[in-house]
């Protein structure tokens, strides 16, 4: 989506797009860039990705003279590990920069966006042209939620998040600033990609859709009034204590929520920085349950500080609100976030990879303790500490799965986690 903002942006001044997604479909670059002969090649850089963009845009900066941008969440929050062949790194958002790059302003290396340059008012840009995804193989469903939609498109309508939970790098890569589009705008453009489409679902992915209840209500209402119905989904927070919201947002076609639980108790919560009790989580599940809204409740497990008691809070915490779905990942330290700080200094862990990303010894463990033997991050975490030990590669796990040992891509087919076979399913078909 991100790339898609500054496609629209460009397009929109005149200035010719080809936009490659290599993680729904791995293709040609290079033969797209000899065809497409661009002046400036811009390239989506988040951490998990790291390791692929290295191999990318190692293949590309030999084979053209077009100046290489990188952005996105792992420009913002580590500059420093992009090579020095790169001629720009963008932190923060891209749509005026690259926008000025392309008309010939010039730029220093390292162009810090992340603050100064925040757009306030989402509503002075326009969303993504959809030409650019529909005819790929995307996910056009989400039986996450167990919704019939076929036709569903993906739409990100707000950026950051207010919160400051300790495991997560929003801050880090935003700052907590966040902005949105009105819901009104929000609903014109679905009024657009129901008839130019025939889109049957939106699934909203950001980092957190209903931080504004005020702006969740309006986009609901303005939903329901609608001549057609559309189904939808979106990223939430349990701390929607009102009922009756929560079943606007039925009647207005939402199906499902991903909510980060994290904890099962109060102390873990505090720990985790979650600004939110059981009470109140209590509240939202019940009346999600009772309204018939799916939930799909997450929790990132062995952060810092976690103790045995606490996990086992959780387990009893997942019985009692009974989510739809749930899933729990061990935590792993991804640059920049309170918990991440706290391991580097705390010394616990057995490495840090190239990216930045941080391996706790209770990572190693956690994953082993909660994900099926035959999981195949299970075998990507093994084989790493195998690298490590023989001192060979330096790779991260996602990296040795897709990369190095293709031959157990055919795990995948067995691997079932509500959430992360969408993911495997995605690396199948590309
Ligand atoms: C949709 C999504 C997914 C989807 C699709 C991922 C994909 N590869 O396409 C799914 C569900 C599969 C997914 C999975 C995962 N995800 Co994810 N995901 C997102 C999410 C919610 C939205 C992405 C988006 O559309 N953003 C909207 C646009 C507007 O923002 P943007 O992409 O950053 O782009 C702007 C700027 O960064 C900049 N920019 C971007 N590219 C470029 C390029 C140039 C040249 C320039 C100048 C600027 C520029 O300009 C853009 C417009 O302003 C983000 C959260 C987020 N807020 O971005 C997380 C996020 C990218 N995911 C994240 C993570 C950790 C994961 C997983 C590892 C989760 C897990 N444990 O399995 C996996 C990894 C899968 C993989 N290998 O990619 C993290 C990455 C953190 C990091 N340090 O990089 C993020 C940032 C969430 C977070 N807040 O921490 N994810
Ligand atoms: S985990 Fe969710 S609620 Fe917490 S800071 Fe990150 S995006 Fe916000």
């Amino acid at each position: 989506m991100g790339l898609g903002y500054i496609a629209r942006i460009l397009e929109d001044n005149g200035i010719q797009v080809l936009l490659v997604d290599n993680y729904v479909r791995e293709q040609d670059t290079l033969r797209a860039i000899e065809q497409f002969d661009p002046q400036i090649i811009g390239l989506y850089m988040h951490t998990p990705g790291f390791y692929v963009a290295l191999d990318l845009l190692e293949t590309i900066r030999p084979a053209t003279t077009a100046k290489i941008v990188v952005g996105g969440p792992h420009a913002s929050l580590m500059p420093e590990t992009i090579p020095d062949y790169v001629d720009h790194v963008v932190q923060g958002e891209g749509e005026h920069v690259m926008l000025e790059m392309c008309q010939g302003v010039e730029f220093p290396r390292i162009v810090n966006n992340s603050v100064s340059g925040r757009i306030t008012k989402l509503d002075v840009i326009k969303f993504p042209d959809y030409k650019h995804f529909i005819n790929e193989a995307y996910n056009w469903e989400f039986e996450l939620y167990g919704s019939k939609a076929s036709k569903v498109l993906t739409m990100h309508t707000s950026r950051s998040c207010p919160y400051r939970c300790s495991f997560c790098g929003v801050e880090a890569i935003w700052t907590r600033r966040y902005t949105y589009f009105s819901a009104d705008v929000i609903v014109n453009e679905i009024d657009h990609l129901v008839e130019t489409y025939g889109a049957d679902g939106i699934y909203f992915r950001e980092d957190l859709f209903t931080a504004n209840h005020k702006r969740v209500r309006r986009f609901a209402e303005l939903l329901k009034q609608r001549d057609y119905s559309i189904e939808w989904a979106c990223e939430a927070r349990a701390d929607i204590t009102d009922p009756s919201l929560i079943e606007l947002m039925y009647e207005s076609g939402c199906r499902g929520l991903y909510v980060g639980v994290e904890s099962g108790d109060d102390g873990g919560l505090d720990k985790k920085k979650k600004d939110l009790d059981l009470a109140t989580m209590r509240q939202f599940f019940a009346t999600t349950n009772s309204v018939g809204l799916a939930t799909y409740a997450t929790f990132a497990i062995g952060t810092p500080g976690e103790t045995e008691e606490e996990i086992k809070a959780t387990e009893d915490f997942i019985a009692e609100i009974n989510p739809t779905s749930h899933d729990k990942f061990a935590y792993l330290g991804l640059p920049k976030s309170q918990d991440y700080h706290t391991l580097l200094e705390t010394k616990d862990y057995y490495h840090i990879d190239s990216s930045g990303i941080i391996y706790s010894e209770k990572f190693f463990e956690m994953a082993h303790r909660l994900y099926d033997s035959a999981d195949p991050r299970l075998f990507f975490l093994k084989e790493q500490k195998r690298f490590l030990a023989e001192n060979k590669d330096e790779l991260s796990a996602t990296e040795l799965a897709s990369y190095r040992f293709p031959g157990i891509i055919s795990d995948l087919h067995n691997f079932k986690s509500s959430q992360n076979d969408f993911v495997a399913k995605r690396a199948l078909e590309s």
